[in-house]
């Protein structure tokens, strides 16, 4: 007998419309799926216990339509909101999918589109504010080139800058109180993408004029893409206290942007994604930015979704198991894992650096030491297999 999985609102599941609404387009082949009407999808998301969706102002409202059609897109989206008890927990703006941004966005060359990317964004931070959404999220997909010969990428970097402070800035004199969030990605759409990993961004972010309320939106399949490490780049972000929000989906390494449904692919690397995410304390949205393959219908959208949900549940099951088992106790003491936090040396003093110079070590003993990282990572593998 499957083992079943409840979602509850306080488990923060969210889905971007455009996920569930993803019509298996691809740069080969159209549409292979009908439509599903944004009302269609809260109410099918709420009935799989999903807390919150996000959006680009494309998705909810139709781009150059007339303002009475946006507004009536928008009401119809507040209702089913209010009708669901779902909340509205992110919102993007759409700056990759008009030929407008073909050379970019806040880093075209034209200095008239990064002035209506910059517009486009804040008429939709308006409405997000309105919504009540907690982050904003930036993926600059057409940031980048295809030849270094066609931008200057130091002054690309300045005009992004420029663009993320005037945007923080207009939300702080707004009140709104809504925090950004950064979302790298290597390559795809573009040739290369400006701020392509969790890294580049988080040094970006130092440098801007709201720093503070800046973070990241590290996406599994945009640092699995570049062959990094998704657990490293989560937990230093973590770590900065910069994580914001994040993207749950899969990826093969090497492969184009697959979005693959969460936890179906690296199953390892996803045990210790949610293990980190349920122990740090992470508050945010568990936002699931991913397609059901090319090969479903409806049916097979919404087996995608509830797939999505019962994947992260059931590692954060195991991930629980996994703590809770005297012997990866035992494995992890054997293995030095608590070791690691203490400090090694404290606070520079000039006392503290001569006995540290005075001290001597073993370094013949201390290089027989075995850390049965084997053993340990065997208990890793017995818990996920449902072996242990
Ligand atoms: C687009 C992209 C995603 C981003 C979305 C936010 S849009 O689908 O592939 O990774 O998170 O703009
Ligand atoms: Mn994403
Ligand atoms: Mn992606």
């Amino acid at each position: 007998m499957p083992v079943e999985f409840v979602a509850k609102p306080e488990d923060r599941f969210a889905f971007g419309l455009w996920t569930v609404g993803n019509r298996g387009r691809d740069p080969f082949g159209d549409a292979v799926r009908p439509k599903i009407e944004t009302v269609d999808m809260i109410k099918g998301l709420a009935d799989l216990g999903v807390w919150g969706i996000s959006f680009h102002d494309d998705d909810l409202m139709t781009f150059g339509a007339p303002e009475a059609q946006r507004q009536a897109e928008v009401e119809a989206f507040k209702k089913a909101l209010d009708e669901t008890g779902l909340v509205c927990s992110m919102a993007t703006t759409n700056l990759f999918h008009h030929p407008v941004f073909k050379d970019g966005a806040f880093t075209s060359n034209d200095p008239s589109v990064r002035r209506f990317a910059m517009q486009k964004v804040m008429r939709n931070i308006d409405l997000a504010a309105e919504l009540g959404a907690p982050t904003y999220v930036f993926w600059g997909g057409r940031e980048g080139v295809e030849t270094a010969a066609a931008k200057d990428t130091r002054d690309a970097l300045s005009r992004y800058a420029e663009a993320l402070d005037f945007l923080a800035g207009y939300v702080l004199d707004k009140g709104y109180g809504m925090r950004f969030a950064l979302e790298p990605k290597p390559n795809e759409p573009r040739g290369d993408i400006f701020l392509p990993t969790v890294g580049h961004a988080l040094a970006f972010i130092s440098t801007l004029e709201h720093a503070d309320m800046v973070g990241v939106n590290p996406e599994v399949a945009h640092e699995t893409m570049s062959g990094l490490s998704f657990y490293q780049a989560v937990a230093q972000a973590v770590w900065q206290d910069k994580l914001f929000h994040i993207d749950l989906n899969d990826q093969r390494i090497g492969r184009f942007d697959q979005d693959f449904r969460f936890g179906s692919e690296g199953i390892k690397d996803h045990f210790f994604l949610v293990r980190l995410l349920e122990n740090s304390g992470y508050a945010g949205a568990k936002h699931f930015d991913a397609h059901a393959y090319r090969t479903e219908d409806v049916a097979g959208v919404w087996d995608f979704a509830r797939g999505c949900i019962r994947n992260y549940l059931a590692l954060a099951a195991k991930a629980r198991e996994f703590d809770q088992d005297p012997r990866v106790a035992e494995a992890m003491a054997y293995s030095g894992v608590a070791e690691l936090a203490e400090p090694t040396v404290g606070p520079y003093s000039s006392e503290s650096a001569a006995r540290l110079k005075a001290e001597s070590f073993d370094v013949d003993v201390l290089a027989t030491r075995g850390f049965g990282n084997e053993a340990l990572d065997q208990l890793v593998i017995d818990h996920i297999l449902g072996i242990a």
